[in-house]
């Protein structure tokens, strides 16, 4: 089951991009599984908030979450490097992959359902609360849970194909082995204390090596949100992302690989 989930996946990913009328690319998605009654979930009421939601209050048949993370090529960064605000096509991707995050997730639900499995299907941001600036399904955290990458002293989830791209989640009732994660850093500064590039990127006085002030981050999406509107809604910067170590890697991984 599970490596028929992960083609189905990886195949809707690929056809997705060669089918349809966007001119986004993505890079093939890394998968992972965790079990819905991991004990990790119930921590992330105190790591997220008290308010973090179980697998099981979405669906009280859960057994498994699917994360995915879906990669951005290099050709997408490289034009979100320069200026302040964010290239036209950094942010016709992020509309463009939420997209393919709710087309993919109701896919796998009918897939699913198909086979005999309930499923719930969750968006790819904007379920957030608005004063809090966070979510109750936080999707960076069901993908470390189910082992696809670890944080970033810029947030992100640093998998091994780096931190560029977007992450789904989705629950299932369907009981599918889950995958082993890794204590291992894939930042730089949370390994040796080096690197930091991110905060010296931050275009908004928002991100620094001891704090992240998400109401600053927000305010600079919603210039971009002005900026872009010719694209629709677009609340996006990711300097913070492009040009680092960490963009399209794990950056530990090829340190340690060197050493060797
Ligand atoms: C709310 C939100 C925002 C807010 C607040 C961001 C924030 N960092 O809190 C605003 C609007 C400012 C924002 C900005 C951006 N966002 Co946003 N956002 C979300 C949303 C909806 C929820 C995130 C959330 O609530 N997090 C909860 C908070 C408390 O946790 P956190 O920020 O993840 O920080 C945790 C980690 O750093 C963690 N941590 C650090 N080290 C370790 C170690 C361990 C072991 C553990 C367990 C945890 C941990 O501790 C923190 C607290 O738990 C998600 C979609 C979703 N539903 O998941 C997208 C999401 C996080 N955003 C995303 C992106 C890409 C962005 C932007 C780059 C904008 C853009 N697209 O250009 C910026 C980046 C800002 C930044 N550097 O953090 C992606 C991240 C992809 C990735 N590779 O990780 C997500 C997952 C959307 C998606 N579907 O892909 N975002
Ligand atoms: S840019 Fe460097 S310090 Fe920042 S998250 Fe990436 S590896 Fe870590
Ligand atoms: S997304 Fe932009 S404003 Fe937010 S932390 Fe990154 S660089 Fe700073």
């Amino acid at each position: 089951m599970k490596k028929t989930i992960i083609n189905e996946i990886q195949n809707f990913a690929e056809n997705y991009q060669n089918n349809c009328d966007i001119s986004t690319k993505w890079g093939t998605p890394i998968i992972g599984f965790a079990s819905a009654d991991d004990p990790l979930f119930a921590e992330l009421k105190s790591v997220v908030s008290p308010t973090h939601a179980m697998p099981k209050d979405f669906l009280a048949s859960a057994q498994t979450t699917i994360a995915f993370f879906l990669p951005f090529p290099k050709s997408l960064t490289a034009t979100n490097i320069k200026n302040r605000m964010s290239s036209k096509e950094w942010a016709v991707a992020y509309i463009e992959t939420n997209v393919l995050i709710a087309k993919l997730s109701t896919y796998l639900k009918d897939f699913l359902q198909a086979k005999g499995h309930q499923s719930f299907t969750i968006p790819a941001t904007h379920n957030w609360d608005e004063k809090k600036l966070i979510s109750d399904w936080s999707h960076r955290h069901i993908a470390y849970i189910a082992g696809i990458g670890n944080f970033g002293l810029n947030n992100m989830l640093i998998t091994d194909k780096g931190c560029c791209g977007r992450i789904g989640s989705f629950i299932t009732a369907a009981e599918i082995e889950p995958d082993s994660r890794t204590d291992q850093p894939a930042c730089l500064y949370k390994y040796d204390g080096t690197c930091k590039k991110c905060t010296k990127n931050c275009v908004n006085e928002a991100l620094f090596e001891k704090s992240f002030d998400r109401f600053k981050c927000y305010e600079m999406l919603l210039k971009n949100v002005d900026r872009h509107s010719s694209v629709g809604y677009a609340d996006v910067c990711g300097k913070c992302l492009v040009a680092v170590p960490c963009s399209h890697i794990n950056p530990v991984m090829k340190k340690l690989q060197a050493k060797r």
